[in-house]
């Protein structure tokens, strides 16, 4: 079969694992000791974005202007919270669908990375024992700039030496997607059309994907095109 996409690069809180709801909990509680009301609302808008960007969000909300080392020592304090709900994070919180996709992925010789705006990724899939599939892992702690930017997605091609357009992203957040298209990449979304309308398919889950379905979608979408 004749291959459009050569690697898939997986953004990993929300496609992988679902840790939103543990980063809610963490942003919720610092929100709630500044008196901030932060609700899943709000949740939503922080989605694939980074740490000290989702704080800046939250700030805001306040017309709270803090110095820049005020705002890392609040920062810290949510990731030490965050760190607290994922330290026994384990296979049973890994989303349907992933292993086996990771798996159908790898006998169809697809490489496979990580792209990530998070510092806690690595952390993760060594907790969930998946590391091993990944050709290359790029997290928050390898880039400036944050999704809407295509860096993370740029970077991974780049260090998988395989060519933008022949790279599927899959992200559940509309700031992922914004990224992706940004970077000249395929976009798969996660999640519903109404927050991903800019991917190029949208599926609610990765239950019963294959390479093989990937594979024939994104030839009809390039006939289309
Ligand atoms: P951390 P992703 C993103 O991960 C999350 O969606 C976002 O909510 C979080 O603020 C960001 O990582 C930074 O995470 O505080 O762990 O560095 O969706 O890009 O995999
Ligand atoms: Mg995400």
């Amino acid at each position: 079969m004749s291959k459009i996409i050569e690697a898939i690069i997986f953004d990993l809180d929300g496609v992988i694992v679902d840790t939103a709801k543990y980063h809610f909990l963490a942003w919720k509680e610092l929100a709630m000791s500044l008196k901030i009301p932060f609700d899943e609302n709000d949740n939503e808008q922080l989605k694939g974005v980074s740490r000290i960007q989702s704080l800046e969000y939250i700030l805001n909300k306040a017309e709270l202007n803090l110095t820049p080392l005020e705002k890392e020592k609040l920062a810290t304090m949510k990731n030490l919270r965050y760190l607290d709900h994922i330290t026994t994070i384990d296979t049973t919180e890994m989303l349907p669908g992933v292993i086996e996709l990771l798996k159908d992925l790898r006998a169809n010789d697809i490489k496979i990375a990580l792209g990530s705006a998070s510092k806690n990724a690595s952390f993760i899939l060594d907790r969930l024992g998946i590391m091993h599939y990944f050709d290359v892992v790029v997290d928050g702690n390898m880039t400036k700039e944050g999704k809407p930017s295509p860096e993370t997605f740029l970077l991974a091609a780049h260090e998988l030496n395989i060519p933008a357009e022949n790279c599927l992203v899959v992200e559940d957040a509309a700031k992922g997607v914004e990224a992706a298209i940004a970077a000249n990449m395929w976009c798969l979304g996660i999640g519903d059309t109404h927050h991903l309308s800019l991917a190029h398919w949208v599926r609610k889950d990765l239950i019963g994907l294959s390479f093989s379905e990937i594979n024939k979608k994104i030839q009809s979408l390039q006939m289309k095109s």
